[in-house]
């Protein structure tokens, strides 16, 4: 599909200021696809139907996760976290796409998980670093992006459990999953 369909198609499902966030994903992703050797094409459709059911209503995303027998322990965390596997599983059903790869980093995008691709990174980096984003600390992991993908995996994840943890909120396995598995990769990576 090409990207003026895919914008036509998302817009719809958006309000402008989380369209305006999905440009600025798709342009990051694109940038760190060229800069990590990660197919260009994947990139920039992951990222523009990242968010695509960030707008649907909690009980369809609850209902959805039910029936599609999606991880129930979702269920048990914030609906924050839904519109990622939710989104997954409409993009491939509503818009056609069926690239796994694609899906996937669709559907991790929020939390990480153990083992993320390359592509799984591009799109979680670029999701938080687009250049809309203003969070405390993503100067640094921009800078780190210039660099090293799994380095500003790793800090982007540990700034995201900080600030769920000043805000006394529980967090997803994964999320936990995903940050322990990448920063040991980093380090087994720096003792070598
Ligand atoms: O959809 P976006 O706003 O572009 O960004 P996102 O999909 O990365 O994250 C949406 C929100 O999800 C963000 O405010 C942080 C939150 N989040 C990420 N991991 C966890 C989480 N919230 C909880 N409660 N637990 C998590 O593990
Ligand atoms: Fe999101
Ligand atoms: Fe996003």
């Amino acid at each position: 599909m090409d990207r003026d369909k895919a914008l036509r198609i998302v817009k719809k499902q958006l309000t402008e200021k989380r369209y305006v966030h999905t440009i600025g994903v798709m342009e990051t992703a694109i940038e760190l696809a060229d800069r990590f050797h990660v197919d260009r094409d994947k990139a920039e459709l992951a990222a523009i139907f990242h968010d695509y059911a960030k707008f649907r209503n909690k009980e369809e995303m609850r209902q959805c996760i039910i029936d599609q027998k999606m991880p129930h322990d979702l269920l048990l965390h914030h609906e924050e976290l839904w519109h990622a596997p939710v989104g997954a599983y409409l993009v491939k059903k509503e818009v056609g796409i069926s690239d796994e790869e694609i899906l996937e980093a669709i559907r991790c995008h929020t939390s990480g998980k153990i083992n993320m691709s390359q592509l799984d990174k591009v799109i979680y980096v670029a999701d938080y670093i687009e250049p809309n984003r203003d969070f405390p600390g993503v100067e640094v992991v921009r800078d780190s992006a210039k660099t090293s993908l799994d380095i500003a995996v790793v800090q982007a994840m540990k700034n995201t459990i900080l600030f769920l943890l000043t805000r006394n909120q529980p967090i997803y396995p994964n999320t936990f999953h995903a940050y322990n598995d990448m920063m040991m990769k980093v380090k087994e990576r720096k003792l070598q």
